[in-house]
């Protein structure tokens, strides 16, 4: 953490790609023709892009980083939102913990997932919610194992992440043939993780602050977006010194994981400032304790509809991947959002002929 307070950080404010003036947010959907220029101890203050640029030449590869494309990951185009879908094969996650009783029913709703269009299955044996007990490496291996082998046998063709912190666990996955390693320590856990994140084709680095079963105690930040800019700032630079390319990376500001309400939301509303890292930003809002706060709603299963809004208020950021549990619905709203989202994605030359014919 550097809390360094002359620090200034660069938001793209992203608005539809069409604007005139606007560039292209991460090759995505939208553009961005502001930059919001943040400050530990100033109000936020906002700059036409070509002012921002000019005041700040020092941050001529941030700005870069704004507008380039990102590479596809683990062979999934980026430049349009995709659907992570979350299989849990525990007895304890806090939303569907003991639902998917054996390798079978689990296999079968990672193939329901991927029917319903999911781009990723992730998955997960051991609960990360707030509370949660550690499970052995046995444990959580007899737990995966059986459903990425059986997702494999049964020719699923949606690339398989998984879910863990454990070095022992990941490297059978990737053996397994999974080739996204989803590690919500972001590396910090075991430290034999670094050595097969470098062989995986895809890797996410999560925040968290502290561990799951105290997490929710007490979070504190200085400031909880650019804290959290700088700790994967940090991870990403680490992870890069031991060989992974930063194109392989895809970064994850951890809704929920040793945050308060009132910090998911802040992460949420400025979601975008995490561009400026230049990996694609995952999101994960899916059922959680934040959505049951704001709605009053205590059974996560029934929490659908606030991380609907959630998750297409992350979309609306720029977020290219959300990890959720309900993937048809989410899938309805990504179809209606995007519709709506295109519109001005239209480039000037594509508008003039159109106009023309
Ligand atoms: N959230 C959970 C687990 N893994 N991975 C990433 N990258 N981002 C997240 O937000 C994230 C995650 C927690 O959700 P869930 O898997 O449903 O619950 P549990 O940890 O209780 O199994």
């Amino acid at each position: 953490m550097t809390n360094d307070t002359r620090r200034i950080y660069l938001r793209p404010v992203p608005c539809p790609a069409g604007q005139p003036g606007a560039r292209r947010l991460a090759g995505g959907l939208f553009g961005f023709a502001t930059i919001e220029v943040l400050r530990r101890d100033a109000a936020p203050e906002v700059l036409p892009v070509d002012a921002a640029v000019a005041l700040y030449p020092d941050e001529l590869d941030t700005f870069q980083r704004f507008s380039q494309s990102r590479a596809p990951l683990a062979g999934l185009d980026l430049s349009g939102p995709r659907i992570m879908g979350v299989v849990n094969v525990t007895p304890d996650s806090f939303s569907d913990g003991g639902l998917l009783k054996d390798p079978d029913a689990a296999i079968a709703h990672g193939l329901a997932l991927a029917e319903a269009g999911a781009d990723i299955l992730d998955i997960g044996g051991e609960s990360t919610r707030p509370g949660a007990e550690p499970v052995s490496v046995e444990e959580e291996l007899n737990r995966v194992m059986p459903v990425i082998e059986g997702l494999i046998d049964a020719g699923c063709d949606v690339p398989i992440s998984i879910d863990t912190r454990k070095a022992k666990v990941a490297e059978a996955a990737i053996a397994a043939g999974a080739v996204l390693f989803n590690d919500v320590s972001a590396l910090t856990y075991d430290r034999a993780s670094a050595e097969v994140a470098a062989r995986v084709p895809a890797l996410c680095l999560m925040h968290a602050q502290g561990d799951p079963r105290t997490m929710q105690e007490n979070p504190r930040y200085g400031d909880v977006l650019l804290d959290i800019y700088d700790f994967l700032e940090l991870r990403i630079a680490a992870v890069a010194a031991t060989g992974v390319a930063p194109e392989r990376i895809v970064i994850d500001p951890g809704i929920g994981f040793g945050k308060t309400l009132d910090h998911n939301l802040a992460l949420i509303r400025r979601l975008s400032l995490f561009h400026g890292l230049g990996c694609p930003i995952l999101l994960g809002v899916s059922r959680k304790r934040f959505i049951g706060a704001l709605s009053g709603v205590a059974e996560a299963g029934e929490r659908v509809p606030g991380s609907i809004a959630a998750g297409l208020a992350g979309l609306d950021q720029g977020a290219q991947i959300l990890r959720v549990h309900d993937v048809p619905a989410t899938r309805q709203a990504i179809a209606v959002w995007r519709a709506i989202a295109r519109d001005g994605t239209k480039d000037r030359a594509m508008e003039l002929s159109e106009a023309v014919q």
